[in-house]
């Protein structure tokens, strides 16, 4: 035994990651890309569906198929899931899911005969999810904060200052628009919780790391706040999932998987968290002091630190860490993976197309810079799209592929100040992270060491991750969270890219010009 399994419901994909614990191997890991399989069934495109107006949501019932074929495919694969001890997971943040009355009925008898898409297909209220990319709650945020006594007051009681991606702007929304299917609505959970409460057969509540990323929990006590509830919308005390910690078991996996996939009947399912939180975990970030980025559709960075350290200009995020002592200290790029996809498929190449171009051009680009706005932005705060080229010729390939990761990577410099974290090294994850090229462009801009590790999917082994110490805190033999990290959290022998001194000397001139270019179309 001591193998433990960790999913990941990420915005394009599905992981699954299996750990064993004995040997401090990963066993399994496996992703599901929804466009290649839903697109048409779904009318996706990148996993979402962009509905006008900013409203961008993706399909709770896609995930729930998604869920089936990675775990067909892993026992395809001929990995025994009888022998793992326990599952937890990680969903991608902020993204809402509505039920009806009917869904704890429709978990509590899913039979093992019929696939989870013809089960439970009846259980929503709402049949699509806003997610993180959605931008169209500005008119929400507002409302929010002046209906908890303003700004300020809301940063105080929940760390942060609303946002439009995050749950109760996205709550109060769908109450305010459509108030008949907010009537119809039991429960509302998480991308977290909800994929949990598929597993365990039943709904299961929050956690706190997840629960941050909504605008309406206490930062502090790690408990919905009555007043932002009261402030967001009517009536939601009764419907919003519970907060629970992490660590405490939502129960036993749901006879459902045992009878079609094989799994033991005790394996224990925990809470999932966010992507971002688990990440924490995946990248062994259970003590202050290290700063980790994660390349994926959204780019973010990331530390861990021992008080929730607010960002008053409203541009980071502070989530509750799962570990369940620490916080997090967050930046979030909408424009990361998906801004490198636009310029590389603007220009007609592919992934190594691209890193050739990157090998073929200097630090600096020549003075060429870009505000890489393919998208609306998260920060610094950009309400409509609009790429900005200074001194960029946008029929040269080679210098805007540049041009896109040394904004992004000096974008990243500049905002993430107010951390106050003096960043020394950065432990990278996510899709692109595999590209070495694009790393040492961050290297280089912030002058210090990039670690790599064996897999780009840290959310997903941070999830394994904390499936196994739940277990053991739950079996009563707990272990520290460094040596539950310890095994599997370590750098990559030899892979670690190290700034290049002259590199980073270009760019220390370079960011002034940024932060001015940034300022002067963004004021
Ligand atoms: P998420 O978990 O947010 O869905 P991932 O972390 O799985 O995203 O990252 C997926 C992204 O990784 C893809 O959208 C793609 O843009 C990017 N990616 C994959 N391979 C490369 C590469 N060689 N160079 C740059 N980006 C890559
Ligand atoms: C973080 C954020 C995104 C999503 C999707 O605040 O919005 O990183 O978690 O990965």
């Amino acid at each position: 035994m001591g193998k433990y399994l960790g999913l990941d419901s990420s915005t394009q994909s599905l992981t699954g990651l299996i750990i064993d614990t004995r040997t401090g191997q990963l066993e399994a890991e496996v992703s599901i890309p929804f466009d290649a399989h839903f697109k048409a069934a779904y009318g996706i495109d990148k996993g979402v569906l962009h509905l006008g107006g900013g409203q961008v949501h993706s399909a709770p019932l896609m995930w729930a198929e998604a869920l089936d074929l990675l775990l067909q495919t892993l026992r395809d694969q001929g990995h025994d899931l009888g022998q793992i001890e326990a599952i937890a997971g990680s969903g991608q943040q902020h993204g809402t899911v509505y039920l009806n009355e009917t869904a704890a009925g429709a978990l509590g008898q899913l039979r093992g005969t019929a696939p989870l898409r013809d089960q439970l297909a009846g259980i929503f209220s709402r049949a699509t999810s806003p997610i993180w990319m959605d931008t169209s709650t500005t008119a929400q945020c507002q409302e929010l904060e002046a209906g908890v006594g303003g700004r300020g007051a809301l940063l105080e009681l929940t760390g942060n200052t609303a946002f439009e991606r995050f749950s109760g702007p996205q709550i109060r929304k769908f109450a305010q628009e459509d108030p008949a299917a907010y009537g119809r609505t039991a429960y509302i959970g998480l991308v977290s919780s909800y994929m949990a409460s598929l597993l365990a057969g039943k709904l299961v509540a929050v956690d706190p790391g997840d629960g941050s990323g909504t605008n309406l929990m206490d930062i502090r006590s790690r408990q919905w706040s009555p007043r932002a509830l009261a402030a967001c919308a009517p009536d939601l005390d009764h419907k919003l999932l519970p907060i629970t910690p992490a660590d405490r078991p939502a129960g036993p996996l749901s006879p459902y998987f045992v009878s079609r996939y094989g799994f033991a009947p005790g394996c224990q399912v925990f809470p999932f968290s966010g992507d971002n939180p688990c990440s924490l975990i995946g990248l062994g970030l259970v003590e202050p002091g290290q700063v980790a980025l994660s390349l994926g559709t959204s780019d973010t960075l990331f530390a861990c630190m021992d008080q929730p350290r607010v960002s008053a200009l409203g541009e980071g995020a502070v989530f509750a860490s799962p570990d369940g002592t620490h916080y997090m200290a967050l930046i979030c790029f909408l424009n990361g993976s998906l801004a490198r996809e636009a310029v590389r498929d603007r220009h007609h190449l592919d992934w190594p197309g691209f890193t050739a171009a990157l090998r073929q051009t200097p630090p600096g680009n020549q003075g060429a810079l870009m505000l890489p706005y393919f998208a609306p932005e998260i920060v610094p705060r950009v309400a409509e799209a609009g790429v900005v080229r200074h001194r960029l010729d946008a029929n040269n390939p080679q210098a805007e592929v540049r041009a896109v990761i040394e904004a992004q990577a000096l974008s990243s410099r500049i905002h993430s100040e107010w951390m106050g974290v003096a960043i020394r090294s950065l432990c990278v994850t996510g899709g692109a992270s595999t590209n070495e090229e694009i790393l040492k462009i961050f290297a280089d801009v912030h002058g210090c060491p990039v670690y790599r590790f064996e897999t780009a999917n840290a959310a997903a082994l941070g999830a394994a991750l904390r499936a196994h110490h739940g277990h053991l805190k739950a079996s009563g033999a707990p272990r520290p969270w460094k040596e539950i990290v310890a095994p599997f959290a370590k750098p990559l022998p030899g892979s670690t890219i190290q700034p290049n001194p002259a590199a980073t000397a270009v760019y220390k001139t370079l960011i002034d010009e940024y932060r001015k270019l940034e300022q002067a179309h963004i004021g």
